[in-house]
């Protein structure tokens, strides 16, 4: 960890006196999604030799954590999610010896390296999957198997134990006629999901977490992690197996129930957690575990999150990202700003006294903020929105994740055929919604997909103005693995890492400001004008020292609300500005004339 002058104010990250801060809590963690990062080999995939290659890039900006999504050896059905070897690397990304390389190479930059961890499910390509298809082998209990249903032939329709559809579309029940049994799989049918009841699936999950941490990584990102504890009754079925009642909850538009509501922070995950932290993390410091927390409440997270109950270090919350999706991710509307602030001030009250939160706006899951939230219509506007909604993600208390690209302000795919989607989600949407369920037409799922399909975030990095935009060579003789977004000319690290109005570059100073102002990572979180539908503002109070936020969420003027405008004098210091999308005398001149520019962002510094 390179050490840095700090504007120390404070030594009290909670208020229940945790005197020294963790390290995370003054640290941003920068998100690598392996495949579409840097490819060192030709073969039209990133690889951890070119993760390698970047890690310069990656220290001038400042970052001080990697999040891998996963290289470990797997059929890549889900992209890597679908795991069938923790232990070894997948060949596309390389072998376990260039793990090392880069674990080591980080590390002698300061950074550390965060694996993902799904273990919510396995690959079916598992030796674990494999042999729990014998019914009489030891691990037979690893996965949730269930006969048919009564009166139903295996393999005949209606035959399913209960009437769960998947994430990726059909039954979430596959048949397999070895075992004459159904397997539970929430996502692909490729991905089962494990049974973590049974105490020797928990038991493997920490072996190989330990082999990891004592491989030198640094935490783990949980893929899922709040979905591994099942409701299940005391005779251990599952919701619906008693058919009678058709308790597996009400059947949806695509003509499934969905199993989330039975399994999203279920019974035991506090147990499961618990006994995680003591089996990996209790004999070590200096780690991360930040988990995947669909279905849990800020409350919950400030639970979970608690340092006294021995959890999560964080979670990443979904109830923001989801303010402008009503019903199922394909009906995204415009973003209602009341709604985002509302649930991110849920977020930030719930751990005001203890717990932490994590902040994002952008991953592999996601499409980009700034087509989803900002203004992509200019360059200038593109621009500006980037660094509005950066500034505002990052002055929130909390650990900021930056998603790769976000600091260049790269943006969706602008895909026009469904040719050019590789992401099973997407690809088995379309289908199933226009196809078979009739609910859209293929032209309205298109514009569905061009807005939330997850490879709007999946297209290679946009390193330089090359044909493949510096992501592989462009003599190779093959295409990368799925498009370059044709913007690469125009956003790219090779024009912004040089521009001091770069978007690259202010994420670098929201950065270095996380680093040397203790306001910045750990003061007190206080909304202003809630109801305001264009500015988001709020402020962060550490002792003495009191920062005001003030962020045009939209693309024309808007008055300063009364709130904001109430704790600013009408003379305002330009050297009281600590950071903004503009220069300082522009900002004093918005507060002067009580209006903001479109997109206008600044942090203004009211006390001390
Ligand atoms: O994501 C879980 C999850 O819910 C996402 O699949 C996402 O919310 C989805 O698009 C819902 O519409 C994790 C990983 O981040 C994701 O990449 C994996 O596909 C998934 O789990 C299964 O491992």
């Amino acid at each position: 960890m390179t050490t840095r002058q700090r504007h120390h104010v404070s030594d009290d990250i909670h208020s229940n006196g945790a005197a020294v801060n963790p390290w995370w809590a003054n640290a941003v963690v920068y998100q690598i999604y392996p495949r579409s990062f840097q490819d060192s080999n030709g073969d039209g995939y990133g690889d951890v030799k070119g993760i390698i290659s970047r890690l310069p890039y990656l220290a001038d900006l400042g970052i001080d954590a990697i999040w891998l999504s996963p290289v470990y050896r797997s059929p890549q059905d889900d992209n890597g999610y679908d795991i069938s070897d923790y232990r070894d690397i997948d060949p596309l990304f390389g072998t376990l010896s260039d793990m090392d390389t880069l674990i080591e190479r980080s590390h002698g930059l300061g950074i550390k390296v965060i694996m993902d961890l799904v273990v919510n499910h396995t690959s079916d390509e598992h030796a674990w999957f494999q042999a729990s298809r014998d019914a009489h082998s030891p691990y037979a209990d690893w996965y949730w198997w269930r006969p048919a249903r009564e009166g139903f032939h295996p393999g005949e329709p209606g035959a399913e134990p209960n009437r769960w559809g998947a994430t990726f579309g059909g039954s979430a029940w596959q048949y397999d006629p070895q075992r004459g049994e159904y397997y539970l799989h929430t996502f692909s049918v490729k991905q089962p999901d494990l049974n973590w009841e049974n105490p020797h699936v928990r038991q493997a999950v920490y072996d190989m977490m330990n082999w990891w941490m004592d491989r030198g990584v640094d935490g783990f990102r949980m893929d899922v992690i709040t979905l591994i504890s099942k409701r299940v009754d005391v005779r251990g079925r599952l919701p619906g197996e008693d058919y009678g009642l058709f308790s597996d909850g009400p059947v949806g538009e695509e003509g499934y129930s969905s199993p989330w509501p039975f399994s999203m922070d279920g019974p035991r995950l506090d147990e499961f957690l618990r006994e995680m932290r003591s089996a990996v993390f209790s004999h070590r410091d200096g780690y991360l575990t930040v988990g995947e927390g669909q279905g849990i409440s800020p409350e919950r997270n400030e639970t979970i999150t608690d340092p006294a109950s021995r959890e999560l270090d964080m979670l990443f919350l979904f109830d923001h990202i989801g303010a402008d999706q009503h019903g199922t991710k394909w009906t995204i509307t415009d973003l209602h700003l009341p709604d985002l602030k509302s649930a991110m001030d849920e977020q930030q009250r719930a751990v005001r006294s203890k717990g932490w939160a994590s902040l994002y706006f952008n991953n592999h899951d996601q499409p980009r903020s700034v087509s989803r939230w900002g203004d992509t219509s200019t360059p200038e506007l593109r621009t500006r929105s980037a660094k509005a909604l950066a500034l505002l993600l990052h002055l929130h208390r909390g650990t900021p994740y930056v998603y790769q690209g976000e600091e260049l302000g790269m943006t969706n795919a602008g895909f026009t055929r469904l040719s050019q989607y590789r992401d099973l989600e997407s690809i088995n949407a379309f289908r199933q919604r226009v196809q078979e369920a009739h609910l859209q037409t293929a032209e309205s799922m298109m514009e569905s997909l061009a807005k939330v399909s997850r490879d709007n975030s999946r297209t290679p990095m946009q390193w330089d103005g090359t044909r493949f935009a510096g992501f592989m060579d462009e003599n190779a003789g093959i295409e990368p693995w799925i498009q370059v977004n044709p913007n690469s000319p125009s956003i790219n690290a090779e024009r912004e890492t040089e521009d001091p109005h770069s978007v690259f570059s202010f994420y670098r100073s929201l950065i270095a400001l996380r680093h040397t102002d203790d306001a910045v990572s750990c003061g007190e979180f206080a909304m202003l004008d809630m109801d305001d539908e264009s500015v988001y503002s709020f402020t962060r109070t550490l002792g003495e020292r009191r920062l005001l936020v003030v962020v045009n969420v939209s693309s024309h003027s808007s008055d300063l609300p009364v709130q904001t405008r109430g704790l600013l004098a009408r003379e305002a210091d330009p050297e009281r500005v600590v950071i903004a999308n503009e220069s300082a005398d522009a900002i004093v001149g918005e507060i002067a004339m009580g209006r903001l520019s479109a997109w206008s962002a600044f942090v203004y510094q009211i006390e001390k």
